[in-house]
């Protein structure tokens, strides 16, 4: 099986890719600026993000779908008598209803059998499931912040911003959260998420990692930060390893 990761940052794809590799899913990085919608928590966010992108791919997919149609027989070598089924019985459903209401034209030119068998052949093409990921840094005592805005305050004021924000502040507990949105074309979103409880340090350590990882001490760990780990170490605790654990329980019992 494979997953489309929809995503810019390739520090992601890894972590996801060593997280779903002992259930032999690969992991396939998309690199497509889907629009993020303005909310105070992630949740809609991703759920926008992953419908907003299955519908997208599944409409790249359709595209394809008319190129290859002109090179395939418009009489269709399997006869109804064959005992085939029609289209209506055809099990991919939503692709059954996309073909008929998108493409008028090429369902009166071609035999329901036709259609039935590209249905077949474009269902692993066209329903692809798609993975999102929104995350975020909240810190309690500057109200929450960055929470969503987290990409937004790491490309301007960085990680040193943070620390002089957080200077003075007795209270450097901090979490990570991770939200995951699953979506296939036609389908709700499946959310999955995953938190991990920190705190803030003084000043950046490490160098592994990415973003906000050498100014987060895990709290479960040894006092080192994030970017002090590889990227194993980072998967037993992290709030993205968390959120892809249940995605993997999920597809576990999808697979069974
Ligand atoms: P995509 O939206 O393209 O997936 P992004 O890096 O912008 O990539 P987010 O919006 O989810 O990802 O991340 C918000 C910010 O939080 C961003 O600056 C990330 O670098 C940072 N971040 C996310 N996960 C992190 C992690 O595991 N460790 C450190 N920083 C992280």
């Amino acid at each position: 099986m494979k997953i489309l990761f929809v995503t810019g940052n390739k520090n992601k794809v890894v972590e996801a890719a060593a997280a779903l590799r002992p259930l032999e899913v690969e992991v396939e990085q998309i690199d497509y600026d889907y629009p993020e919608i303005q909310h105070d928590t992630l949740e809609p966010i991703a759920a926008y993000g992953a419908r907003h992108t299955a519908e997208y791919l599944a409409k790249q997919s359709f595209a394809r779908f008319g190129g290859v149609k002109l090179r395939l027989p418009c009489e269709p070598k399997v006869r109804e008598t064959d005992g085939l089924p029609s289209v209506k019985s055809c099990k991919n459903e939503v692709f059954a209803r996309y073909l008929e209401d998108s493409l008028p034209e090429i369902s009166r030119r071609i035999g329901d059998s036709a259609r039935y068998l590209k249905c077949f052949i474009f269902q692993k093409d066209f329903q692809k499931t798609v993975i999102v990921e929104d995350a975020g840094l909240f810190i309690p005592a500057l109200g929450g912040f960055p929470g969503p805005y987290s990409a937004y305050v790491h490309d301007t004021i960085g990680n040193g911003g943070i620390l002089q924000l957080m200077r003075q502040l007795p209270n450097r507990g901090a979490s990570f959260k991770s939200v995951i949105g699953l979506c296939r074309h036609g389908e709700e979103p499946k959310l999955f998420t995953g938190i991990v409880e920190g705190t803030i340090t003084a000043e950046g350590r490490g160098t592994g990692g990415f973003g906000y990882d050498p100014i987060f001490e895990p709290k479960e760990r040894d006092g080192r930060t994030f970017a002090e780990m590889n990227t194993d170490e980072k998967n037993q605790y992290s709030h993205r390893a968390r959120a892809l654990r249940k995605l993997v329980e999920y597809l576990k019992k999808q697979m069974q």
